[in-house]
């Protein structure tokens, strides 16, 4: 076996971390591989689940009102085997919700479940008290109204638990959602749409001997079981790198496959894996063409559409992207592959190329027009230059992750941040931690010692990938909402060993 240069580079970057004196599954990833306990499926065998969609319950009033209730639910997420789940609406992943940009949306929360919650809509612009920040907790048997303005353009957002300190357990174990904004810009251009868009929510999961999902919380033998919750804060000591399950979950199936017609298709990728980065590519690649066209990112669509070789996405990273499968013959199967994993979890899922399209009303993507949509670029010549830096250290005493040396202290503001002004933010790093802001979205400016963004840096994001002791500029600029947002690391065992850090808008 020879290792790549690719690899070897990873390599290295993992020995520094053991240097550090904790261990690091993979050198592409901050965490520990956590073994499953059962017989685990074969690949391609289990078709994509058609992700479920809400409708909403009342669309009176100007204002679409959702309702969706958090309850357990034991679900056949691996063929044959009954696993214990914290759903949204009982379902695994949450159902797809689709709003319109301008008009407000209501997400009728009701709280079934046997722990707290709070809900954030990722890469929402949310007023504060609807933004789910970690200790706004909806008790078991309690609901409340998250009010979504949408105030935003046309963009693939998720929704997630994120509770204080157990947000990646709970994460984990089945609260997560996809919820797309849609707007009259988006509609205007000839894309892949209606069975040729497809929501791709990639999660990695472990599962013990009894089907039940592998978490190793803090509270020893609690989180075994999804009813019963722990008491103890977070992950434990031993996993606090992160979790890398060896189980990929595509829609909540095991390594599913896809049937597609020879034509294109317009993928709307999520990283919803609580520790693992992912470097996607098809293989075959394509005998012609771009591998991806990415047309959208966190904060909806780029100015003009990027092809791309290969996609690499941090956790809570979304790329749209489209992929034309009119140039396979049909019949080939087609792999998404994850080049950062090994053995099964180098794999995503297949697409099996089963028949010539009939009718394609969407554009080749050389096809496409050249200005997709209109961004307006941050000016940033008077900006205020904060540094946010993401390093390990110690919370109460106990082995943790901390920002500028603090753990996070909900009470205390990091940060007072005015509207309306731009801002860059700088941040610095000692390993992988993929940086996400709350309330709007940002620019990145200048990646490392290049002179600007990375390749897979584009358009609106609202989480960075931030590579090991690199530092990372972008440009922010709040608006709208006063009131307590969060920063934090979206690796969420980071997050929950206090990896995060308030600040405030005024
Ligand atoms: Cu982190």
């Amino acid at each position: 076996m020879t290792i790549s240069r690719r690899r070897f580079l990873g390599l290295t970057a993992g020995v520094g971390t053991a240097a550090t004196g904790c261990s690091t599954a993979t050198p592409t990833s901050t965490g520990q591989l956590l073994p499953s306990r059962i017989t685990l499926p074969r690949p391609f065998t289990v078709p994509l689940p058609p992700m479920p969609v809400l409708r909403p319950s009342s669309a009176s009033g100007g204002r679409d009102v959702f309702d969706l209730v958090q309850r357990p639910a034991t679900l056949e997420v691996l063929p044959g085997v009954r696993t214990d789940l914290l759903t949204y609406g009982g379902t695994f992943p949450g159902p797809l919700l689709e709003t319109r940009s301008g008009r407000p949306a209501v997400v009728r929360h009701r709280n079934a479940l046997e722990v707290p919650v709070s809900v954030h809509l990722h890469g929402g612009h949310t007023p504060s008290t609807s933004d789910g920040y970690p200790t706004d907790l909806v008790s078991p048997g309690e609901s409340r109204d998250y009010t979504y303005p949408m105030r935003q353009r046309a963009a693939m957002l998720w929704y997630h638990d994120h509770r204080m300190d157990f947000t990646g357990e709970q994460v984990y174990r089945g609260l997560l959602g996809v919820h797309l904004v849609r707007d009259d810009e988006e509609d205007a251009l000839p894309l892949p749409h209606s069975d040729r868009e497809v929501v791709l929510a990639i999660v990695d999961r472990s599962f013990d001997e009894h089907g039940q999902l592998h978490y190793p919380s803090a509270d020893a033998g609690a989180g075994e079981h999804a009813h019963h919750h722990a008491e103890s804060p977070g992950i434990d000591d031993a996993h606090i790198e992160g979790v890398l399950g060896d189980v990929m979950l595509v829609n909540g199936a095991a390594w599913p496959v896809m049937e597609v017609d020879a034509t294109r298709y317009r993928l709307r990728l999520l990283n919803g894996c609580s520790s693992r980065r992912l470097d996607l590519a098809l293989d075959p690649p394509p005998p012609a063409g771009a591998m991806f066209t990415q047309i959208g990112s966190d904060g909806g669509l780029l100015t003009t559409p990027v092809a791309h070789k290969h996609l690499v996405m941090a956790q809570a990273e979304r790329f749209d992207v489209l992929v034309d499968f009119s140039k396979y013959p049909v019949g080939t199967q087609v792999t998404l592959r994850n080049r950062f994993g090994s053995g099964p979890m180098g794999a995503v899922m297949r697409f099996v190329v089963a028949r010539r399209a009939s009718d394609d009303d969407s554009a080749p993507a050389d096809q496409l027009p050249h200005r997709l949509s209109e961004i307006e670029p941050l000016d940033t010549t008077s900006a205020r230059v904060r540094e946010w830096s993401f390093t390990r250290g110690k919370v109460h005493g106990r082995p943790g992750w901390v920002i500028n040396g603090e753990p996070f202290d909900p009470e205390e503001m990091a940060a007072t941040v005015p509207l309306g002004k731009t801002e860059i933010w700088r941040f610095r790093t000692d390993l992988h931690h993929p940086v996400h802001v709350h309330l709007d979205p940002f620019q990145v400016i200048r990646r490392g010692t290049s002179q600007g963004p990375g390749p897979f840096d584009h358009g609106w994001k609202d989480t960075v990938d931030v590579r090991p002791a690199e530092h990372v500029d972008i440009a922010v600029r709040f608006t709208d909402y006063k009131g307590r947002y969060v920063i934090h690391c979206h690796n969420l065992e980071h997050e929950d060993r206090m990896m995060m850090a308030a600040f405030a808008t005024t």
